[in-house]
């Protein structure tokens, strides 16, 4: 089929999805039929749907729900891993994908699966939903009493989705873009957008039947010093194209960077031009949510100081009003948490936001300035990725990796030319150092480099490569800037 950014008919649909049913055995799966998998769907209360409990939050917009990311590849272990987090507070429940899934090794996933039961401990990094199947996925659904999200990194989610969505899981996190470029190294962009249209087709037959199904694009990308009006360019490109194959439900999200009024420009702008750039292309009923995650970067190995940096995290999601939050752990810079640091993680986080749940960040100059920079700068990219593709967005999308015009910081991705370096401004605001073929306007490029300078300057040292090695380890050593010398 050839790539362009246009809804599938139910004919292109089924004849993928024929073979996307085969490439499994839990594909035969008779709960997969898609009239029993809505019947089901359409029994599940209210308060375990995550698309209507996202869109009451924002209606109510009292505070900033908040998410953990846990997942164990045992189905009884799994379920009580969840309970604790949901005794925790968890409004929301994920499940984790371990790799292998992620890169559609179902063999390896089996064997991991064995192995954990013989030896009585996690020998895989999440849950294997596929493996599990509908079977499976559904006897974690129905043990739990909020809404429940597949979370994972899979650049061909499809048989997943099928999976998880029959089983009442319903949001799917990822997309074309941020489900590639930061997570494999040699899928291409056009390949990638293909499964994600289907996994968004899958959706929109499912939103044709009566159920609604949120979807979620990745937004913190890297975790690693990303300019907020890339990541956000990418959130809204995945919007657009999810929206045209049927999704009514949009999450789109945010990797904290570290600057207060950055941060809350940040989710801000994203909202706003979300909403705005679908009503521009016709999609009129789409409900547009926001998620903030807390620091995606490296964190510090002290239990206590991690915990600080997970409240000033949430400070930020409450007072931006995010509407949904992706928590941290005290065991971050280690690895896999325990159900007991995740909770701490939730517990520490929900706390602050219900504190600051009647605040918000106030309006300001500086808070007007940091947006309208992101929404130059994201409209000039939007602008460049249509202007290469002659109007159609999955093409432009595939020709703005090729010529770099979008480039994602530190992605392992054949596909993305990782020209672009970014750095901190003398505020910690993230900037952009080296532009590679990125597609911004002078002006904008001058701009960047004014406020690189300033901090250069302030520290007495030449622009180079060295600001943002020192950015990238600082908070980990306790600081937002990575100066030469710390001045504490
Ligand atoms: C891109 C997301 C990375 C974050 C966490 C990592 C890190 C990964 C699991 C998990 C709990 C899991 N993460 N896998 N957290 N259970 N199975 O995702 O620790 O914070």
């Amino acid at each position: 089929m050839e790539l362009k950014n246009k809804k599938w008919t139910e004919e292109e649909f089924f004849a993928v999805r024929e073979k996307v049913l085969a490439s499994w055995k839990t594909g035969n799966d008779d709960e997969l039929e898609l009239d029993k998998a809505i019947e089901y769907l359409n029994k599940i209360p209210d308060k375990k749907n995550f698309a209507k409990k996202l869109a009451t939050a924002k209606e109510k917009g009292k505070r900033t729900l908040v998410q953990p990311r846990a997942g164990v590849p045992v189905i009884s272990e799994h379920i009580n891993l969840l309970h604790y987090l949901e005794k925790s507070g968890a409004d929301f429940l994920p499940s984790t994908i371990d790799s292998y899934t992620r890169q559609n090794r179902y063999l390896e996933a089996e064997r991991g699966i064995e192995e954990s039961i013989r030896e009585d401990r996690a020998m895989l990094n999440g849950f294997p939903a596929v493996n599990h199947g509908v079977q499976g996925c559904r006897m974690v659904f129905e043990s739990v009493g909020v809404p429940l999200q597949a979370r994972h990194g899979t650049p061909d989610s499809r048989l997943l989705a099928e999976i998880i969505h029959a089983s009442g899981w319903t949001s799917n996190e990822g997309g074309a873009i941020s489900y590639n470029v930061p997570y494999a190294k040699s899928v291409s962009i056009e390949d990638s957008i293909k499964y994600w249209q289907y996994c968004d087709r899958l959706v929109g037959y499912y939103e044709e039947h009566g159920v609604t199904i949120n979807r979620e694009p990745f937004g913190p990308l890297t975790g690693t010093l990303v300019p907020p009006s890339i990541s956000n360019t990418i959130g809204i490109i995945e919007a657009l194209l999810a929206a045209e194959q049927g999704v009514k439900n949009i999450t789109v999200g945010y990797g904290m960077g570290g600057n207060v009024i950055q941060d809350v420009a940040a989710i801000r702008t994203l909202q706003e031009q979300t909403d705005e750039y679908l009503k521009k292309f016709g999609y009129n009923d789409v409900i547009v949510t926001t998620v903030f995650h807390q620091w995606m970067g490296g964190f510090p190995s002290d239990e206590s100081e991690a915990l600080g940096l997970i409240s000033m995290s949430s400070t930020v999601a409450a007072l931006s009003k995010a509407t949904k939050m992706i928590t941290k752990t005290p065991h971050e810079s280690v690895g896999i948490p325990t159900k007991e640091a995740n909770g701490i993680g939730i517990k520490a986080s929900k706390m602050v936001t219900r504190l600051l749940q009647d605040q918000r960040f106030p309006d300001c100059e500086l808070l007007d300035k940091e947006m309208n920079q992101i929404r130059k700068e994201v409209n000039c990219l939007i602008d460049c990725v249509l202007k290469v593709g002659d109007g159609d967005l999955a093409v432009g999308t595939v020709k703005a990796f090729e010529q770099g015009l979008i480039d994602v910081p530190f992605a392992p991705s054949k596909f993305n030319a990782g020209l672009i370096l970014p750095a901190r401004d003398n505020y910690g605001c993230i900037r952009i150092l080296e532009f590679g073929n990125l597609g911004f306007t002078e002006e904008i490029k001058e701009y960047h480099r004014r406020k690189i300078n300033k901090r250069a300057e302030s520290e007495g040292r030449k622009v180079t490569f060295q600001l943002t090695i020192d950015d990238i380890y600082a908070v980990s050593n306790g600081h937002l800037i990575g100066r030469p010398k710390y001045n504490d």
